[in-house]
């Protein structure tokens, strides 16, 4: 039998089989539904099909797939379905035109042009969708497939994921998006192989982003977690353990990542870059080949492992204590060391040229051991689940984890805020066997582990002591609390519906 992984997304013509048999099947059909009316309104047509893909919350392995490691994430079933309808060749103008269920999202409209730039100093929500869009034609161009001339296209999008809330609302969008185009070009492919193209493509819109939030929107399955491996792209089922589940709660501060790309996101991509280099040359790499072929952290990682054997340990980390400062080094001390200017390091990436411009020191100790560490956390959490301890153990111990995770995150590698250390420490005073930052950070999710036997009180003990204050403040209405804070259970992957 093909391995999930390498089979195309699966087409259904009902919608039991994402959304099941109970009340969320009957919020799914009422939001198809009104997808259908407002299209036919909006549109003047039916579409063509429909396709969604959902949002993550990722349990452990933060801020490490784009160093090439191993992250742990679980889709949620909050999602983004879109409705599509692909126009005859003869038909003009040949737009694509991009409206949203929700008012609140104003129709975009963009030329039916693949290779039209993405204008990153206007952003638009609709730029999400042309992302999918530039990355299908240019999937196709090195399929060698021929999808003829442009067309238009008319979209209607309708998303549950909350934006900027770490919880992959851009991926859900971007993977629904390719998945859509692809479906009304009457293409699907291998989903891996989508998985890699959409986080190819979500880079269009100027983040430096690992691949985890496609994968697992694109492969994941229902009652499961997984542990997403990349280069080349893997999933493997985790199936966690009874009694425990996970609850998601929004600290209420909206993540910046995207707008404030230089300053956190990308700037750790940079960074993470930095002690790569500065660490294959402490290990003895010569820096011009240093600077030309270390990529991330796990490109050294061996060299580090070897130094650490010869200590009579198997720690990367140790030979990031032993050649790392854990002062934070300018550009002019890494310099000295690479022998290369900085600006000519990263001379083929514009975001990181404006990392270079905005950052006045790099804290590539830090950086590194939280990586390295995480990578490690993340190989503990997948062991733990399938060691022989008792599940009450196993609970325990993945929760130490997740503390351990936060903690890396907030201290090393400085992506926490005031509002989610607030939460995090009200999950464990509550009785969260261990709570953590989920996504990039900065604003947005935590994620806390919590036995099923208490979940209820837990959230009204979170509603009292988090968010009462906040709606008297008006932060937050009282009855769209089931947004910000609800438990979860691993939910199914993209999927194309013809009707
Ligand atoms: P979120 O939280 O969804 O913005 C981002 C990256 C991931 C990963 C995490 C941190 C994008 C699209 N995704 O996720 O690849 O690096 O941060 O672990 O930027
Ligand atoms: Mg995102």
């Amino acid at each position: 039998m093909a391995k999930h992984e390498e089979l195309p997304v699966p087409v259904f013509s009902t919608l039991e089989p994402v959304y099941g048999d109970g009340s969320q099947l009957e919020e799914a059909q009422l939001r198809f539904d009104k997808l259908k009316s407002k299209f036919l309104e909006v549109f003047g047509h039916q579409p063509d099909v429909y396709a969604r893909s959902p949002g993550r919350v990722n349990l452990i392995g933060e801020h490490i797939d784009y160093e090439g490691y191993s992250v742990l994430p679980m889709a949620i079933r909050q999602d983004t379905i879109i409705a599509i309808r692909k126009h005859d060749a003869a038909e003009s103008p040949k737009h694509l035109r991009i409206a949203n269920v929700n008012d609140k999202y104003t129709m975009c409209t963009y030329p039916a042009d693949p290779e039209q730039d993405i204008d990153l100093k206007n952003h638009k929500w609709g730029h999400y969708f042309i992302c999918g869009y530039k990355g299908y034609y240019e999937f196709a161009k090195s399929k060698g497939v021929d999808v003829g001339v442009p067309v238009g296209l008319d979209i209607i999008v309708d998303g549950t994921v909350p934006t900027g809330s770490g919880l992959s609302s851009s991926a859900a969008f971007v993977c629904s998006s390719t998945i859509a185009i692809m479906a009304a070009f009457d293409a699907n492919y291998p989903k891996k192989e989508i998985a890699q193209l959409t986080c190819e493509c979500e880079r269009h819109i100027g983040t430096q982003s690992g691949g985890m939030d496609q994968a697992i929107s694109v492969m994941a399955k229902s009652g499961f977690a997984q542990l997403i491996d990349f280069n080349p792209i893997r999933a493997t089922d985790v199936q966690l353990p009874a009694g425990g589940t996970f609850v998601i709660a929004h600290s209420l501060a909206e993540s910046q990542k995207a707008v404030t790309a230089a300053t956190n996101y990308n700037n750790r991509v940079v960074e993470c870059r930095l002690a790569s280099i500065v660490l294959g040359i402490k290990l003895g790499m010569n820096p011009k080949e240093a600077v030309s072929k270390v990529k991330t952290l796990s490109d050294v990682e061996g060299l580090c492992v070897s130094f650490a054997s010869s200590r009579g340990s198997s720690d990367p980390v140790l030979a990031v204590k032993e050649f790392l400062n854990e002062e934070p080094y300018t550009a002019e001390d890494i310099e000295k060391i690479t022998e290369e200017n900085l600006q000519s390091v990263f001379s083929n990436s514009s975001s990181s040229l404006d990392v270079l411009k905005a950052a006045k020191h790099f804290k590539l100790f830090q950086r590194a051991s939280h990586v390295y560490s995480e990578a490690k956390r993340v190989h503990a959490f997948k062991d733990t689940v399938s060691s022989k301890l008792s599940d009450e153990e196993i609970l325990k111990k993945l929760g130490e984890l997740m503390n351990d995770s936060h903690y890396s995150c907030s201290v090393l590698y400085e992506c926490s805020c005031p509002e989610l250390e607030e939460l995090v420490k009200i999950c464990r005073d509550n009785g969260a066997l261990g709570a953590r930052l989920t996504g990039a950070g900065w604003g947005g999710c935590a994620v806390a582990l919590v036995k099923e036997s208490i979940v209820p009180q837990f959230i009204l003990n979170l509603k009292e002591l988090f968010y009462q204050s906040r709606i008297e403040k008006g932060v937050i209405n009282k009855n769209e609390l089931g947004l910000y804070v609800f438990a979860s259970k691993p939910s199914s992957g993209a999927a194309i519906f013809k009707f």
